[in-house]
């Protein structure tokens, strides 16, 4: 299968000869799970070999994965950067060895852009501003909010990008981000921040989770401190998957921020068109929405992730 290139026939029969690498983050959040699971079958329904390795959300694992990727002279090599920064010597390596490299879902913040031939995902700063956008809103008759901030991976662009995004909006010095740490896009490490955070302050009005699943955790937290979420303290999160979205309908959650894990099927039409030679663009921005807690009750019945 030494050239893959070469039959990029109409009848899509071409596809059999592909074989992609893949390197996911993890399985941290419920929007991973739903991204896997997508671009799993999206890669199966094309025909597509996919190589899948998950990284349990460590750089170097995820290094390991791509050097291992080139080693076996894969057509295509996509990746979730778990991180940032870090990445531009084993992408060199793909680009020696001629192995075209796709980022979906998160960024590297390599300045040479010929390392990678496409970026596939969310536009993260405009998510924060989304979610700030809301803060200014709701809280628009209120005079002092206290905000925790629950973050992301430290170094993962949709944490530096949320971070930055809802600072962008929320300018007022009215809001006072009181508290701010990394819950690793986990629950459990939301719960645990959460936990730390109300035993410090004793008056939090907001709760800015970059992701559902530390908001989830952060609903735990708060109902073990004897306090109504959604209520005595407001939650604002990212993503919509289902879990969030049925606080959201409870009222436990008040307005979450959409992220779209579903990108399998965008990937494939750019692996399809880099092996057929073909050009595609270097930034492919994910269309996504906002949630109220009336839209996500509306929403919820045909919610597939
Ligand atoms: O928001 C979070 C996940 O990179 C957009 O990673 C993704 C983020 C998503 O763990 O739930």
């Amino acid at each position: 299968t030494g050239c893959a290139g070469g039959d990029s026939g109409s009848s899509g029969e071409g596809d059999d000869n592909i074989v992609v690498g893949f390197s996911q983050v993890g399985a941290e959040s419920g929007w991973r799970t739903a991204n896997t699971t997508d671009i799993k079958s999206a890669f199966e329904d094309a025909g597509i070999e996919l190589k899948f390795s998950d990284a349990q959300q460590k750089q170097e694992n995820q290094i390991k994965a791509i050097r291992s990727f080139i080693q076996q002279q894969v057509d295509v090599i996509a990746f979730s950067p778990v991180v940032e920064s870090g990445w531009d010597t084993v992408l060199k390596e793909a680009k020696d060895a001629g192995i075209p490299v796709v980022l979906t879902d998160r960024a590297v913040d390599s300045e040479d852009e010929s390392l990678y031939v496409s970026f596939l995902g969310s536009d993260f700063i405009l998510e924060g501003e989304r979610a700030g956008d809301w803060v200014n809103t709701e809280f628009a008759d209120t005079d002092q909010v206290n905000i925790v901030e629950l973050q992301g991976t430290t170094g993962a662009a949709p944490a530096n990008d949320r971070a930055e995004g809802f600072r962008n909006v929320v300018t007022d010095p009215k809001f006072e981000i009181i508290a701010t740490q990394t819950g690793d896009f986990t629950r459990a490490g939301g719960k645990q921040v959460m936990e730390a955070f109300l035993k410090s302050n004793p008056d939090i009005d907001l709760v800015y989770a970059h992701n559902d699943d530390m908001g989830l955790g952060a609903i735990e937290a708060i109902e073990a401190a004897g306090l109504v979420p959604g209520q005595d303290i407001k939650i604002v999160t990212v993503d919509a998957v289902k879990d969030g979205m049925q606080a959201l309908a409870d009222g436990k959650i008040n307005f979450i921020v959409e992220c779209s894990p579903l990108l399998g099927a965008q990937l494939v039409e750019i692996v399809e068109k880099v092996v057929a030679g073909e050009d595609v663009e270097s930034r492919i921005v994910t269309e996504e929405t906002t949630f109220t807690q009336e839209q996500a009750i509306e929403a919820l019945p045909d919610r597939q992730y």
